[in-house]
């Protein structure tokens, strides 16, 4: 149906800004992997909505995000960008799932742990199911890799376990899918607490760079980036906000880290953060420009938009037909 091509899906929530942790982590390296696979990138917005969203601010988010992702050079033409809740099948199945899932497995996951001590007035069965919506957007293209990081492996591995118990009972439905460990993104952490990974939703807006932050706020915020006393430029566990301050360079430079610590020998750390600072600016700047061109783009995003629903309105519908037959729902008289 698809070719030879091995099939690739990963999403992003439209939740809080993105920050230069999910562009260098993520966006970054989903570029060129269309070459490689057939790839669908999802804005989960039905996953938002687990955690309570102002609608406008909703929809607004999940427009930017899907224009980020074109913005960081992911070819709307070659990859299916696409989102949620313009695809039917995503909420259909995670039905069907719910029913092969335990309520063990889900009181598992170290996520729902999280936010729902973190939300504790809004604990709502949403959030608790959330990881079998994921795994439905995952089976639903019968994916063969999902690019991820480490905080969403325990997920995977629960999608796996979900899609080998159907196989068993019903044959091979679903294919099994893998974590995507290509090139392994950078991972970038808080400006301000390097033992804590940078995070859109960090309530200090200093400890994160946002791809939407202009060039002074970033330069400031490098500038109050947290280091240490030893006054020696080396890239060292023991020195762990130089050591990310010199990754994000590396980055952003493609340079090695051996090359970067020969470069800033016997100067001191002002002179580092302004080099880093202006090598992130550098990558910014053209990624922000293109996402106001596009903003004014009305029309070619609409069509975007249109024209990858449908697409993956296709691919989704095979595999969610294949499974209500084999569950025993009627089939549909046309
Ligand atoms: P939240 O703070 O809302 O949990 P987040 O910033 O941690 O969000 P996610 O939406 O969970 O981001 O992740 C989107 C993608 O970006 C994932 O593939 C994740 O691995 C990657 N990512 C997020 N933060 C970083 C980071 N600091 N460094 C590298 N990759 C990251
Ligand atoms: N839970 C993920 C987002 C996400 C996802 C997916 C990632 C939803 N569905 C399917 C990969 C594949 C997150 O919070 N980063």
């Amino acid at each position: 149906m698809l070719g030879d091509e091995k099939i690739l899906f990963s999403g992003m929530q439209a939740t809080g800004s993105l920050t230069l942790g999910n562009y260098l982590g993520a966006l970054k390296n989903w570029v060129n992997l269309a070459d490689e696979y057939t790839t669908f990138y999802c804005v989960v917005d039905e996953h938002s909505i687990t955690v309570r969203q102002d609608p406008a601010e909703l929809r607004k988010r999940a427009r930017n995000l899907l224009m980020l992702y074109i913005a960081a050079g992911i070819d709307p033409e070659k990859n299916c960008l696409y989102y949620q809740s313009h695809v039917s099948g995503h909420a259909e199945l995670a039905w069907i799932l719910n029913c092969f899932t335990y309520m063990g497995e889900l009181q598992r996951m170290t996520q729902f742990k999280d936010k729902s001590a973190k939300h504790a007035d809004n604990i709502n069965a949403g959030l608790f199911t959330y990881p079998v919506l994921m795994a439905a957007d995952i089976l639903l293209y019968q994916a063969d890799v999902v690019p991820v990081g480490k905080d969403q492996l325990q997920h995977l591995e629960l999608t796996r376990d979900i899609a080998n118990r159907f196989n068993a009972i019903y044959g091979d439905v679903f294919t099994v899918p893998e974590p995507y460990l290509g090139k392994l993104g950078a991972r970038i952490m808080s400006l301000q607490d390097p033992a804590k990974k940078m995070s859109k939703s960090d309530e200090n807006p200093n400890a994160s760079i946002y791809l939407m932050d202009d060039a002074d706020t970033v330069m400031r915020k490098f500038k109050r980036a947290v280091t240490d006393s030893e006054a020696c430029v080396a890239y060292r566990d023991e020195q762990p906000g130089l050591k990310n301050l010199l990754d994000i360079y590396c980055a952003c430079t493609d340079k090695t880290p051996e090359e970067a610590v020969k470069e800033f020998e016997g100067k001191g750390y002002g002179e580092l953060k302004t080099a880093v600072g202006e090598s992130v600016v550098a990558v910014l700047t053209p990624l922000q420009n293109e996402f106001h061109r596009l903003e004014k783009e009305k029309d070619y995003i609409d069509k975007i938009i249109k024209q990858n629903a449908e697409k993956a309105g296709y691919y989704s519908s095979k595999t969610l037909r294949k499974v209500q037959k084999k569950i025993g729902f009627p089939e549909k008289i046309r």
